[in-house]
């Protein structure tokens, strides 16, 4: 069943980093290879520790079952880069790793995948930038800032109080010209795809007894509207623009708060009052 007709012809050797044919096949749907092994085994350990750690906060009295209190912090600040003992710290620095593990063997998995159909590397790429935003946040920052304590919690409600603490700390965080740029790249970006999943649906997947709309019609509405349309290639290439870049100015705005600038953000656009022109 879950091999479709055309599978056949996808499921072609080779193209792995590693292992050779070792792990080159398939379960049901899914390729597998070395890395959809790894990934399974970061991804079954941190969840095991993100379990575990839960359950030595509920047994302390610090900490509850309920899914969206759980959460797994990380060190006090004054362990500095140095190990902490597990149930203060050291669990969320082993699943940090576990997480890292799994994202870069995810990311590699689609590398072999890519390699396998003679595919360009575009997804993996894309990925890699979601990976370097979050490790922006729970590595390349805590070491600049010295401390490990400069991750944020791993739980649903913990890290939504630790952007907020964090944007605080800095008094306004949307003066933050990265952080500016991050917020206008994700509003863009849905834009894009609103505009782009409206066209495409209104054109492909018409009433019953409607035919089919060709590209040219799309082409055509946005010239009608605009006076422009980027096209069918276009679209995507700005899709994916926007995309990465929504990630990369977040993983900008946040490494340049605290390493980089250390007072309020609304303090940095001084430089636009001291400016000459205006006296
Ligand atoms: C567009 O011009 C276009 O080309 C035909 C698409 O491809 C199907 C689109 O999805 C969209 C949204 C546009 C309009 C976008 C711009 C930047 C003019």
């Amino acid at each position: 069943m879950a091999l479709l007709s055309f599978e056949r012809k996808y499921r072609v050797r080779g193209g792995t980093l590693i292992g050779g044919d070792l792990f080159d096949f398939w379960v049901g749907p899914f390729y597998v290879g070395f890395f959809g092994v790894t990934t399974i085994f970061f991804a079954a350990l941190g969840t095991a520790l993100i379990f575990w750690g839960a359950a030595l906060d509920v047994r302390a009295g610090t900490g509850s079952w309920n899914p969206w209190l759980i959460s797994i912090a990380p060190p006090d600040i004054s362990y500095g880069l140095g190990l902490a003992p597990l149930a203060e710290g050291g669990l969320w620095q082993i699943i940090t790793i576990c997480a890292i593990g799994a994202f870069v063997s995810w990311a590699l998995r689609q590398v072999e995948i890519s390699r396998k159909l003679g595919m360009a590397y575009h997804v993996p790429v894309a990925f890699g930038v979601a990976i370097f935003a979050y490790v922006t946040l729970v590595v390349i920052r805590p070491l600049l800032l010295g401390a490990w304590g400069h991750g944020f919690p791993y739980g649903i409600w913990s890290h939504l109080d630790w952007v907020s603490n964090v944007g605080y700390q800095f008094l306004h965080f949307h003066y933050n010209p990265a952080h500016m740029l991050a917020v206008t790249f994700f509003f863009t970006t849905t834009l894009a795809l609103s505009l782009h999943g409206s066209l495409i649906l209104s054109a492909a997947n018409p009433q019953r007894g409607e035919a089919v709309k060709s590209p040219e019609y799309e082409d055509t509405f946005f010239r009608d509207v605009l006076g422009y349309s980027v096209g069918e290639l276009g679209i995507h290439r700005l899709g994916l623009f926007l995309a990465l870049n929504a990630g990369f100015w977040s993983a900008v705005c946040i490494v340049i708060s605290g390493p980089f600038w250390t007072r309020g953000w609304p303090e940095w656009w001084t430089w636009w009052l001291n400016l000459p022109i205006w006296s």
